[in-house]
């Protein structure tokens, strides 16, 4: 099926920032996961503080993003296993670049997925992501499992937000002047999902090398 900016089903949030509702099929998405989490697994990561983050997380493809207390970066290397990270699957190669051409980025080439593991209770603070070097290139994120209030406060971490929910199968793209915006993710509320438990699933292909 061909997709573009003009389907109904996707909604500039913000320039440069696209919403793609129930872009993803998440059911055939989750036992990919699931192989991936079985050489790669979640683990909490440390700031350079020594506090751990909430969200617990892994990575695939040829550069994964880690935090610890010498501070954060992008490594080939899993520390936790001391391996290379999992390939990136087709599938979700595919959906990655699929989103980001819907969105007006077309040519999106991820080499590196972030996979963020929240439960109700976590939550995630206003933060950018500029720990990429090509910051051209956009971040493509896919929800999957229990509802989320995303945030968005734009160049300064304080101040109006604008929320949106996301729920399984959502994709947003983020790029252009939304690129470096601040934004979190508000406290998990309790609720179950019939597939994925009481547990949401974000990632977040980024080209980061
Ligand atoms: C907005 N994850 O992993 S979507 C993250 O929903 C992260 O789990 C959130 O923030 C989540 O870094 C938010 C991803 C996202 C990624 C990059 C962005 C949103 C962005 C860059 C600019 C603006
Ligand atoms: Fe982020």
């Amino acid at each position: 099926m061909m997709r573009d900016l003009f389907d109904t089903d996707s909604l500039e949030i913000c320039p440069g920032m696209v919403l793609l509702r129930q872009f993803a099929d998440t059911a055939s998405l989750q036992p990919v996961l699931e192989s991936l989490l079985a050489v790669s697994p979640l683990r909490r990561m440390q700031t350079t503080r020594g506090f751990y983050l909430s969200v617990q997380s892994s990575n695939c493809g040829q550069l994964g993003w880690v935090s610890d207390r010498r501070g954060y970066r992008y490594s080939e290397l899993d520390p936790l296993t001391g391996q290379a990270w999992p390939d990136m699957p087709a599938a979700f190669r595919t959906l990655a670049q699929q989103a980001a051409r819907s969105a007006g980025f077309a040519g999106f080439d991820p080499d590196g997925c972030l996979i963020n593991q929240y439960v109700p209770g976590t939550q995630m603070g206003a933060h950018q992501d500029r720990d990429e070097s090509d910051v051209d290139a956009p971040i493509v994120s896919v929800s999957m499992g229990i509802d989320a209030r995303f945030f968005v406060t734009g160049s300064e971490r304080r101040g109006r937000s604008t929320a949106v929910d996301l729920s399984d199968g959502d994709v947003v793209v983020f790029g252009g002047p939304a690129r470096l915006h601040y934004h979190g993710v508000r406290k998990l509320k309790h609720s179950e999902h019939p597939r994925f438990g009481a547990v949401r699933w974000n990632l977040t292909f980024r080209k980061a090398g």
